[in-house]
């Protein structure tokens, strides 16, 4: 009698929506545990495509749960051993509900997007001052923790110093935050570097748990949370090719697709070979990543 007359899911809406994403959705279970599904929806120039890469969602969440086996010394995660219902299985994970730091948590190596952008106009990010002549994709001399607002939807993230974070959440819980922050990421750029893939920034979200412990919550490391560049290709001095977006991006760019980035019009649809190519750079870093297989 495990389960109700009707098929599985018959015995009533088990779930509340909590959110939708860019990509993702947020649920309540009955039993108040969250579960984070990841879509196999994508964006590229802040727009949200029309046509999903057939396993993004799953590819992302075994490996943010394979990231977070290798930062449980760093710091412990919000996941949870709960049923998943079979609609989001391979996609969703469990989590506890957390009180979330009100603070994006962003480390950076390498140089780009808005620190790159802040660096042009005032030599420094984040009230960091950095050295001069660096360029578009330069390895900074070391990784440097930039905080930035949460935006609400659609908007961007602005960049605050250190010292406004530890006015917002006092001195030592800000401590905390950069230490953890930069932990996560040298230990990601780290084990990357060793399969050939540069972390050049991520970001992190950070959430108390009802005992006052920080812990790190939504998804970790992965090519929607952080910039992933192939080695190989690094080249400072020009925008880096992306390890998963690259393909949607230069076709968009194309004269094939009739569209102009800098528009308001939604993007057109993706062809079929656009579509296979974007889905094996998903599973060509999740596979050089891990070590493991996509099966
Ligand atoms: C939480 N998000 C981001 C994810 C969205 C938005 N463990 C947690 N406890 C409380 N809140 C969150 C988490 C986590 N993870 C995560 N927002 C809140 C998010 C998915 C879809 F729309």
């Amino acid at each position: 009698m495990t389960v109700p007359p009707g098929g599985p899911g018959a015995a009533g809406p088990a779930l509340k929506h909590l959110y939708s994403g860019k990509v993702r959705e947020l649920y309540e279970t009955a039993d108040g545990v969250l579960l984070l599904v990841a879509t196999d929806r994508i964006s590229a120039f802040d727009h949200v495509l029309e046509t999903p890469i057939p396993d993004k969602g799953k590819i992302l969440t075994q490996l943010s749960l394979w990231w977070f086996e290798q930062l449980a010394d760093v710091v412990p995660s919000h996941l949870v051993q709960a049923p998943v219902p079979a609609e989001f299985a391979g996609r969703a994970m469990a989590c506890r509900r957390l009180s979330m730091v009100p603070v994006e948590c962003v480390a950076r190596g390498y140089l780009a997007g808005s620190a790159l952008a802040d660096y042009r106009r005032t030599g420094e990010v984040c009230g960091i001052s950095l050295p001069a002549g660096l360029s578009e994709g330069s390895r900074l001399p070391g990784p440097v923790f930039t905080p930035a607002t949460k935006a609400p939807r659609g908007e961007h993230d602005v960049n605050i110093p250190a010292a406004e974070v530890a006015r917002q959440a006092g001195a030592a819980v800000a401590a905390e935050l950069e230490r953890i922050t930069l932990q996560v990421y040298r230990r990601g750029a780290e084990l990357a570097a060793a399969r050939g893939i540069i972390v050049a920034d991520t970001k992190i979200e950070l959430g108390f748990d009802p005992g006052g412990r920080l812990m790190l919550a939504d998804e970790v490391l992965t090519p929607d949370s952080s910039r992933l560049w192939p080695a190989s290709q690094w080249q400072p001095g020009r925008p880096q090719v992306s390890f998963d977006k690259q393909i949607v991006r230069d076709w968009l760019d194309s004269p094939e697709a009739g569209w102009d980035k800098r528009d308001t019009d939604p993007p057109p649809a993706l062809p079929g070979h656009v579509v296979e190519q974007t889905r094996a750079s998903y599973i060509e870093a999740y596979e050089r990543i891990t070590g493991r297989q996509w099966v």
